[in-house]
This record gives structure tokens, C-alpha cells and sequence, in this order.
């Protein structure tokens, strides 16, 4: 197991096939610079350039998961000792949290998103891109943007109506309460909220048996159930087709079919 820098804006450490990202700026609650977007976006790319990963987990460090933009950021944020000098926020969305989001939907392995503490604005939205999304009890999701006059960004207004509804993802957007991890499950905007005590076990053990699953498989499903979004019955069902018939070429279905007509544990390796 590999040890990370400790004064990285990204704490990088990698066992046994998973990659864990850490968000570092504990103080600020993880909120984005743009250095640590940049960090960020090198650790993601290093993930899914690497043969030997075949799950990312993204966390972070301390008491919360990412606060979202980092708002006394002077490269972002609106300065008020000078006025209010605007500064073009649509520009940061299109340089640094686009590209983010469109990161994290098309990595070539699952990412879980293991959020430990409370997850707001861009952050929040950051975790919903995942694939899997873990929180511990005492965590929460705060769609922000509405109390700083804003709207929901890194994929927000995609993400939040196709996760939970039209209505929920109004009342979250406008409303910007503070959403428990208990009641984010309840309502299906995450994968699972476990006890505080159990998530860093329950974290691992879902990467480990992600790991051993067909990575390539995993992440077809994703990009197929994206894709369905947008299309037709009769068109989804071409669309797994044509998937189905280049997976079926593939070691992992070969070794997925042996194994369980030898009755052992297959062992994938496609990425
Ligand atoms: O470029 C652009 O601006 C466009 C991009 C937009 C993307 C976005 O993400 S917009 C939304 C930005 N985020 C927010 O509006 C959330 C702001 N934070 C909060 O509302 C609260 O901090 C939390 C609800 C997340 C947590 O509250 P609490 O009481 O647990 O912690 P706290 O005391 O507020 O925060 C702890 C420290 O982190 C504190 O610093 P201090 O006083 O100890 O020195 C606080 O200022 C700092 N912090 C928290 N969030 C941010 C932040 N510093 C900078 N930016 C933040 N977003």
C-alpha cells in the first residue's frame, strides 16, 4: 500500500486494485480551488490510465466530504472589498467542473463515492456523479447554490431529477435544506447511508468485491443506463444489443461462463 503526501490537495493511496482519492483542504471542508481541481483532475486521469486499478473510491479528509466551490477562492469568487468585482462564473463551470463531472461519468472503472461528512453544493453533486454512493450516518447533501443565488452545477440539474423526481429535485434546489444521509437514501438520491462505525469497512469491502467483478461489464451498465436517458424502448434495446455483442467477445464473459459451469470463482481481468 502506497503512502500519500501528506500536504497534497489530493491524498492518493492504492490497495490490492482500488484507488482512493482524498479531498485535502480539511479546514475549508474539502471546497474546490482551482488547485485542487487540477490535482484532481491529474489523479482521476492517473486512475483510469492505470491497468492495475479497478475501482476508485473518492472521499475526504477530516470531518467532511467537499463543501463545494471554495467561495473566498480569488480566482471564483466575487471579491466584496472590491465592490463585488464579478468574475465570470460560467467560465469556472465550463474550465473546471464540466470537465469534473464528464471525468467521473465516463472513468473506465466503477467509483464509488464514500462520503464521510457533510457534501454541499458542487461537492454534493461531485458524490451523486459516482456510481455507488456511500455515506455515513452523521453525513448530509446541501444542494447550496440557491442561498448564494446560483443554480445547481456539476451536473446538478441532470442528475438530481433522474435520481429522485421533478418534485424532490425542485424542493432540493430551491429550498437548499440540509438532507440527511438517512433521508438521502430513504428518498434513492444515494446507494446506501451505514453507521458511522461501519462505513470505512463497508467501503472497503464494497471496492474489494468491486474489484474482483468484470470491470468493463460494470461500467457498460453505466454508460448504457446513461445512454437509455435519451432514448426509446426500441432504441435502448439496439443499444444493448450492439453492447451485449462486443461483451460477449470479451475474456470476462468467456471466464464468467466456465466458471460457473465449473462451479469455481471466475476470475476477471478485462478493463
Ligand atoms: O465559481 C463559482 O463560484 C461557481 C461554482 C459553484 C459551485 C459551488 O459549489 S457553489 C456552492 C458553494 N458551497 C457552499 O455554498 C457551501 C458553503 N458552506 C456551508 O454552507 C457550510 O460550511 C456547510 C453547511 C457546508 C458546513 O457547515 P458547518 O457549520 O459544518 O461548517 P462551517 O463552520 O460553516 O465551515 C467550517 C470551515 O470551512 C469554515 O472556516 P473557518 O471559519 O473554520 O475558518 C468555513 O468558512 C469553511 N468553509 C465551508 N465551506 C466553504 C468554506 N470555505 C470556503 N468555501 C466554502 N464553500
Amino acid at each position: 500500500m502506497e503512502t500519500p503526501l501528506e500536504d497534497s490537495l489530493v491524498l492518493v493511496s492504492h490497495d490490492a486494485g482500488v484507488r482512493t482519492l482524498a479531498l485535502n483542504r480539511p479546514k475549508a471542508l474539502n471546497s474546490f480551488t482551482g488547485a485542487m481541481h487540477v490535482e484532481l483532475a491529474a489523479a482521476l486521469d492517473a486512475a483510469a490510465d492505470d491497468r492495475e486499478v479497478r475501482c476508485v473510491v473518492l472521499t475526504g479528509s477530516g470531518r467532511g466530504f467537499c463543501a463545494g466551490q471554495d467561495l473566498a477562492d480569488p480566482a471564483v469568487a466575487p471579491n466584496p472589498e472590491a465592490g463585488g468585482t464579478p468574475t465570470d462564473v460560467g467560465a469556472a463551470i465550463e474550465r473546471y467542473y464540466k470537465p469534473l463531472a464528464m471525468r467521473v461519468r465516463s472513468m473506465p472503472v466503477p467509483i464509488i463515492a464514500a462520503v464521510n461528512g457533510v457534501a454541499a453544493g458542487a461537492g454534493a453533486n461531485l458524490a451523486l456523479c459516482c456510481d455507488l454512493v456511500v455515506a455515513a450516518r452523521s453525513a448530509s447533501f446541501i444542494q447550496a447554490f440557491a442561498k448564494i443565488g446560483l443554480i445547481p452545477d456539476c451536473g446538478g440539474t441532470w442528475l438530481l431529477p433522474r435520481l429522485v423526481g421533478r418534485a424532490r429535485a425542485l424542493a432540493l434546489a430551491l429550498l437548499g435544506d440540509k438532507l440527511t444521509a438517512e433521508d438521502a437514501e430513504r428518498i434513492g438520491l444515494i446507494w446506501k447511508c451505514v453507521d458511522d462505525v461501519a462505513f470505512d469497512t463497508e467501503v472497503r469491502g464494497l471496492a474489494a468485491r468491486l474489484v474482483a467483478m468484470p470491470t468493463r461489464a460494470l461500467v457498460a451498465a453505466r454508460m448504457a443506463i446513461d445512454a437509455s436517458q435519451h432514448l426509446d424502448l426500441g432504441a435502448a434495446l439496439s443499444h444493448e444489443a450492439a453492447v451485449q455483442r462486443e461483451l460477449g467477445v470479451s475474456h470476462d464473459f468467456l471466464e464468467g461462463v466456465a466458471a460457473f459451469l465449473a462451479k469455481r470463482a471466475a476470475m476477471f481481468s478485462d478493463r
